[in-house]
């Protein structure tokens, strides 16, 4: 009985090192064709975020006036002029920097919510801008 039951442990023991021996050199070969694919993925993911985090308030105007980004995106608000201004959702008030002081940078989260969110200055209410979560 004993006997019968460690023979098969042994060959399973066997083939379970040649399995890892397989693994290990599949793993080698693997790596080598998986890393330009991995470089793929993180350049497209930081191009959309390069091109979707970032509002620079010249002029008294929103640019760009429109923003599509992905939910929760951290956005970059940079104001140039020389005077105060906000981005501040209209009616419920999704996102509100408050005051932008001249020549200062804020960021604020994108809503978890995918829609359009429109926005203001509250300091220069002719100042409209859109941000798109989808
Ligand atoms: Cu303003």
């Amino acid at each position: 009985m004993l006997n019968r039951t460690r023979r098969p442990r042994a060959a399973v023991a066997v083939a379970a090192l040649c399995m890892l021996t397989a693994l290990t050199s599949c793993s080698d070969s693997g790596s080598k064709s998986s890393s330009p694919s991995s470089t793929t993925p993180t350049t497209a993911a930081s191009t959309a975020s390069g091109k979707g985090s970032r509002i620079t308030i010249q002029n008294f105007k929103f640019m760009p006036a429109s923003l599509t980004v992905a939910p929760g995106t951290k956005i970059t608000v940079t104001n140039k002029d020389s005077t105060p201004h906000t981005v501040t959702a209209t009616g419920k008030k999704a996102f509100d920097t408050g005051d932008i002081a001249a020549g200062k940078t804020v960021t604020f989260t994108a809503p978890s919510a995918k829609g359009k969110y429109p926005y203001i200055c509250t300091i220069h209410q002719y100042m409209k801008g859109t941000l798109t979560v989808g």
